[in-house]
């Protein structure tokens, strides 16, 4: 067991130094932790990991201060289920939050709970969707399930407090407020700055409407896929051909139009749709800007590859202004901390909930194991004592957040988290003894956009996934020879010793794991 002067009694800073022997008190600095989460924020639209569509200069401020993980992954590839993978440190069956719907325990052993009890000042802003309330945070203020873009309402433990405004700026300035003005100072902290955008409905802010408009974006090679051989791709309800709104998604709306899901953009009662939560001045401004392209649309009424290609220009330009004010606001998270002189003696972390696809196989949304949604982006700024600079290529999972934060802040970490702590991987040196597979396991079927239940291993070079419940299919992928995973080996003839070999590792996992439901070799 690690021992670390911190953890032992929840002493101040002041008490800390003092306690330490004069050499030692630099290295004994206690540690802060600001980790931003985003919802639905994929690698492909961070200029730090692809530079074709999109232009974050903070995401890539931050980046270049520090380490960008070009393997990093999830484990069940969805909000709720992330959330408590983040909080827990755990596969999702060992937490029990399997998918959106499972209500989170929040008795359980959690990170906060843990930093908390080490003298350290939590707090979490922003999206929660564990459907129980939370606990082991000093101060909480979070947006009621999905939240909205315009004007939110938040939930605090004294009720409920309805801001006006754009939701990435309001979770930035709580953020920043409980930074200056409400934490205790001489502690250590933990800040979850967890955001809505960019979450469907892609709604950017009323001052970056106008943004992307002269950009044509090239379509993914494999938009026009037709999941020969994935049958499970094949039955999905995520093809932004077929899946995606005209008025909800694409904000399309103009009086006797019809549309799925219209009542979700507006609703006559002006407060639930959301375009009705707007005020008259975003209204306007909003109008401004869609109007014309509205009318357009409706004149020219684009039929067949058209209209899904129109689809993609209107998706891959909507969701690129939302995160364009997410930079923004990392930008005014970053401004603050070096203003307070706090980067030194603080880890920031950026990541998303999952991955998620623009357009490849056809799509959006993620749930899959393919890569675009299991991926996950993560870079980090390291505090003064981790030099570590550039790419770190080991194969990491969102279950090592919490033994991180453990191990950074000096706290034991407990023999039933499943992740591992990455902080070796933050100092410069040769690591020899890193994992080489990772699992997976996704549940949410029946469900929204009909992703079925399958599990999975992934290695540096193969995939092999399971389809159960209503189906019983396996795939298996070479990511170096076929990285956009269209060709389905497994089966096919010349493949069984490395299918072998990857169904014995699927099996080690899940047995070390302690994953109930199993694949039981014949
Ligand atoms: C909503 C969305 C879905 C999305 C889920 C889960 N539909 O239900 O498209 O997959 O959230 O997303 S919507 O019509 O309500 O926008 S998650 O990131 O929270 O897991
Ligand atoms: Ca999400």
């Amino acid at each position: 067991m690690k021992t670390h002067l911190i953890l032992s009694a929840p002493l101040t800073g002041l008490a800390l130094l003092s306690a330490c022997s004069p050499q030692k008190e630099e290295a004994k600095k206690p540690l802060n932790i600001v980790y931003i989460m985003t919802d639905d924020h994929t690698q492909q639209m961070m200029s730090c990991y692809d530079s074709r569509f999109a232009h974050t200069p903070n995401l890539d401020r931050l980046a270049k201060s520090g380490v960008r993980f070009t393997n990093s992954f999830v484990c069940n590839s969805i909000s709720g289920p992330s959330r408590a993978v983040l909080l827990t440190g755990k596969h999702s069956h060992k937490n029990g939050k399997i998918d959106n719907e499972a209500v989170f325990d929040g008795d359980q052993q959690t990170v906060q709970k843990l930093l908390q009890q080490a003298g350290y000042q939590t707090a979490l802003v922003g999206k929660w969707h564990l459907e129980s309330t939370p606990t082991g945070f000093d101060y909480w203020k979070i947006l009621p399930g999905q939240g909205d873009y315009y004007n939110p309402r938040f939930i605090t433990p004294q009720g409920t407090e309805d801001y006006d405004g754009y939701v990435t700026n309001i979770i930035s300035d709580i953020s920043l407020d409980w930074m200056e003005t409400k934490r205790e100072k001489e502690k250590p902290f933990c800040l979850f700055i967890h955001h809505k955008a960019i979450h469907r409905n892609w709604m950017g802010d009323t001052t970056h409407l106008a943004m992307f408009e002269d950009r044509e974006f090239e379509l993914p090679v494999n938009f026009y896929d037709d999941y020969e051989g994935r049958p499970a791709a094949a039955a999905q309800e995520m093809s932004i051909d077929k899946d995606m709104d005209l008025i909800y998604d694409l904000k399309m709306y103009r009086e006797g139009e019809k549309s799925r899901l219209q009542s979700l953009f507006t609703r006559k009662d002006g407060t639930q749709g959301t375009y009705g939560r707007m005020n008259a001045e975003q209204k306007a401004a909003w109008d401004r800007h869609y109007l014309p392209i509205i009318e357009e649309f409706y004149r020219n009424k684009p039929t067949g590859r058209e209209l899904a290609e129109w689809k993609y220009q209107r998706y891959m330009r909507d969701y690129l202004k939302t995160v364009h004010s997410l930079d923004e606001n990392v930008g005014r998270i970053l401004d603050y901390l070096e203003k307070e002189n706090l980067m030194d003696n603080t880890l920031i972390v950026y990541t998303s909930d999952q991955g998620f696809y623009m357009g490849e196989h056809g799509w959006f949304d993620k749930r899959f194991m393919y890569e675009e949604s299991m991926r996950t982006p993560l870079v980090m700024h390291l505090p003064a004592g981790y030099d570590k600079r550039g790419d770190i290529p080991q194969l990491v999972q969102n279950i090592d957040y919490t033994p991180t934060f453990l191990d950074l802040a000096g706290v034991d970490i407990p023999e039933d988290i499943q992740g591992v702590s990455l902080l070796p991987l933050l100092k410069e040196g040769e690591i020899t003894d890193w994992r080489t597979s990772l699992y997976y396991h996704y549940y949410e079927y029946p469900a929204e956009h009909a992703v079925k239940r399958h599990y999975g291993v992934r290695t540096g070079q193969y995939k092999l996934m399971h389809f159960y419940n209503d189906i019983n299919v396996w795939e298996l992928y070479d990511l170096q020879a076929d990285p956009m995973e269209m060709n389905n080996l497994f089966g096919q003839e010349g493949y069984k010793e490395i299918t072998d070999t990857l169904k014995t590792e699927l099996a080690r996992l899940q047995e070390v794991y302690d994953d109930p439901i199993r694949h039981r070799a014949q």
